[in-house]
């Protein structure tokens, strides 16, 4: 007969053997040809259950002899990315089944597989109003030698009327460490516009201020008549007020970014420009779609759009598009090491992490050397025929 003593034993060990195997498999390139823009892996790199088995089980056979999960997660996605002392690390948007998003830094070796998390999740001090939800964290280095942590945080609506329990306001909270161990909490983020989303900061000053890439809204999912990307500038991050706020990467009908868009990690410098990923938002009958898209800005003027491919340079494919909120691709995360290679982190469906590996090289050429959306489909038409005709001069 099976007792609760070796009943706990056994579940103990299944459980870490799963895990550790989980943890420690190794994930390889996908074996279909890659479009020669980037490579996609097989296996997520992160997912709730690769959370730690101590963040979720009491291990102690008095107060769980079923060896019950005691706290559940729910999704781990939407992560900020930066390379440190030589690792690759993740601050992932980690949810738990009470809908409450937190953020945990993961850290791999080499990038593409075992993602391993600290000892226990971010403590993100909370301003003297707390933050009901958190999520969505771009980690940018920037040149005044703090790394940045730019998040949203939503707190319920005190407009909202008697009995309307899901009306949010969304601002951007803001963080700061030199160890990614100890966070800073500034203000958060004091803008003209009611609510704020995908804040991102720009890795160098700009005019000796510091330059904020926004998303203004009107409503808490809506972007209403706001929306687009915009750009402001900032004096003093402990007092973090938004000047000049312009709309550098508007919304534009009939596009992969039509209804909203939103900026994902702090942009890469290259020599022909700032390369930009963000992600756009379509509606269909099957409820929204975000996809991927790149754009390249101006060295000398980071207002200035140069080059924007058309359409989407990533979209949910296979086991990405199905989850929590399906057909979603959504990127915060993305590192540039020093040989040029570009892991890019992107999470699917509001449920997991992957990533797919490119190189400054071959996103330059793909956002410089790309058509560019001519907006009607005759113009789509044009485009692949001077390519067959210029196919047929070779
Ligand atoms: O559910 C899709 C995404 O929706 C929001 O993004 P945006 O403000 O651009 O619409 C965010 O809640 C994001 O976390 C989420 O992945």
């Amino acid at each position: 007969m099976t007792t609760s003593f070796n009943l706990f034993e056994k579940r103990k060990i299944a459980l870490e053997k799963e895990h550790s195997a989980l943890i420690e498999q190794k994930n390889l390139p996908q074996s279909k040809i890659s479009n020669g823009i980037y490579q996609r892996y097989e296996n997520p790199v992160v997912t709730a259950a690769h959370i730690p088995l101590n963040w979720r089980f009491d291990f102690d056979k008095k107060t769980n002899p079923f060896l019950q999960e005691r706290i559940g997660i729910n999704a781990a996605f939407n992560a900020g990315a930066i390379k440190w002392n030589g690792n690759y690390i993740l601050a992932v948007r980690v949810e738990g089944i009470d809908r409450k998003s937190f953020f945990a830094l993961a850290e791999s070796p080499n990038g593409i597989d075992n993602f391993k998390f600290w000892e226990q999740p971010c403590v993100i001090p909370q301003t003297l109003e707390p933050d009901t939800n958190v999520y969505d964290m771009r980690l940018t280095q920037h040149e005044d030698g703090f790394v940045y942590g730019i998040f949203c945080t939503e707190r319920k609506d005190p407009k909202a009327s008697k009995g309307d329990t899901s009306s949010a306001v969304a601002n951007a909270g803001i963080v700061r460490t030199t160890d990614l161990l100890n966070w800073e909490r500034l203000p958060d983020l004091i803008s003209n516009t009611g609510q704020q989303r995908n804040v991102v900061l720009h890795p160098e000053f700009v005019n000796g201020k510091y330059a904020l890439y926004t998303r203004p809204q009107d409503g808490f999912i809506d972007v209403g008549s706001g929306g687009g990307i915009g750009l402001g500038f900032i004096d003093d991050m402990k007092n973090p007020v938004v000047q000049n706020e312009k709309i550098i990467f508007g919304k534009k009908y009939h596009t992969i970014y039509e209804l909203k868009n939103g900026l994902g990690p702090s942009p890469i410098k290259t020599e022909k420009g700032w390369l930009h990923l963000a992600h756009g938002v379509r509606n269909t009958a099957a409820g929204l779609r975000y996809t991927l898209y790149m754009f390249m800005t101006d060295l000398n003027d980071i207002s200035k759009v140069t080059h924007v491919p058309a359409g989407h340079f990533m979209g949910p494919e296979g086991i990405e598009r199905v989850g929590d909120v399906s057909n979603v691709l959504f990127s915060n995360g993305w590192i540039a090491d020093e040989d040029g290679t570009v892991y890019i982190y992107y999470a699917s469906s509001d449920t997991r992490m992957h990533v797919a590996v490119s190189s400054i090289n071959q996103l330059v050429d793909y956002v410089t050397q790309t058509p560019e959306d001519s907006f009607i489909s005759a113009g789509s038409v044009n485009t692949i025929i001077d390519l067959i005709s210029k196919n047929k001069d070779i």
